[in-house]
């Protein structure tokens, strides 16, 4: 009784695994909380495999990747204008990634993928150097970032 007891255990777990992997949304927002052209939430903290859907709520806005700010070099992603989209993050890191019409203006937003972010240093000064660039929320990056340390 007991051996069998174990193989469905076992067996229950097995096909258990492959849901554990969560699927996070991300919202496209031209504003909320009197915050403009921002991603809802802007930083998400994930697990390996798990994937994030950026949803079209409001018109305008895409998502694409930020070449400078990915640990996984094959990883590229982008999105056209009103485009929902699902990643799926395999590999551990800080990811950023933009709103393309809408980068000048801040509209950025990170992904932390499990707990070794081997490129948050790099990351942290690229986002300094960049968010100076921008015409408004000009501290947006570097507090996004500093959300992860
Ligand atoms: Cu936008």
């Amino acid at each position: 009784m007991e051996i069998i007891k174990r193989i469905v255990l076992t067996t229950i777990f097995v096909m258990a695994a492959p849901v554990m992997a969560a699927d996070h949304t991300v919202e496209m927002l031209s504003s909320s909380n009197g915050e403009m052209m921002v991603f809802k939430p802007a930083v998400l903290k994930i697990a390996p495999g798990d994937t994030v859907t950026w949803k079209a709520t409001n018109p305008g806005h895409n998502t694409a990747s930020i070449a400078e700010m990915t640990p996984d070099g094959d990883l590229e992603w982008n999105g056209k204008i009103n485009e929902e989209l699902k990643i799926t993050f395999n590999k551990e890191g800080v990811y950023g990634y933009k709103c393309t019409p809408h980068y000048i203006l801040g509209m950025i937003g990170i992904i932390a993928v499990g707990d070794n972010l081997v490129n948050l240093s790099a990351s942290s000064d690229f986002a300094a150097a960049e968010e100076k660039k921008f015409a408004t929320n000009k501290e947006r990056f570097t507090s996004y970032i500093n959300q992860l340390k």
